[in-house]
């Protein structure tokens, strides 16, 4: 049930009623001719991707089954407006448990204040509870931690370390 495990909407917007001329859906081939490098690219580097490329990695990323990558097409403009992506983890710890993972959540900056990054990080959220992982976790800049606490999240004890190539 949507409403009864989400944070609060107003006006009451839902996946399957994402507000006026939006749809929530999967991302699909299609949508690299609908802007969708341009709304990752508000950020961090993302361009430089042939079809061919996309297409390869997109095929892969649906065969491991693990990868849910969902947009906000506003279908007037024909434009992906906002993007986010669940990745289930597979672990051997906790009797063999899942983890998901929130990653890229972009809401392009033509389409701010309609509650879409709560939207998709709500859907997220939810369905990684449904596949059954015990936790969900994501990076996030200082200035969005107060954004995701929203949706339950905490900083962790843990520090968050990298090594970059
Ligand atoms: C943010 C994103 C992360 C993305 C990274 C890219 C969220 C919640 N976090 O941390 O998913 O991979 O930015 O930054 O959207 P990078 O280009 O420096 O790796």
């Amino acid at each position: 049930d949507w409403s009864a495990n989400t944070v609060p909407f107003s006006p009451p917007i839902s996946p399957s009623q994402p507000g006026e001329g939006l749809v929530l859906r999967p991302l699909c081939t299609a949508d690299l001719n609908r802007g969708f490098f341009k709304v990752l690219s508000q950020l961090t580097l993302a361009s430089d991707v042939t079809p061919e490329q996309f297409i390869k990695k997109f095929e892969h990323m649906k065969l491991t089954g693990d990868y849910y990558v969902i947009v906000v097409e506003d279908t007037s403009l024909g434009q992906i407006v906002a993007t986010a992506t669940l990745i289930v983890e597979h672990k051997f710890i906790h009797s063999c448990a899942k983890r998901g993972r929130i990653e890229e959540v972009v809401v392009s900056d033509i389409c701010r204040g309609k509650q879409l990054g709560k939207l998709l990080v709500s859907c997220l959220t939810l369905l990684s509870r449904k596949l059954d992982c015990y936790k969900i976790t994501l990076e996030c800049a200082p200035k969005n931690v107060a954004f995701y606490e929203k949706f339950g999240y905490s900083a962790s004890d843990e520090t968050y370390m990298q090594r970059r190539f």
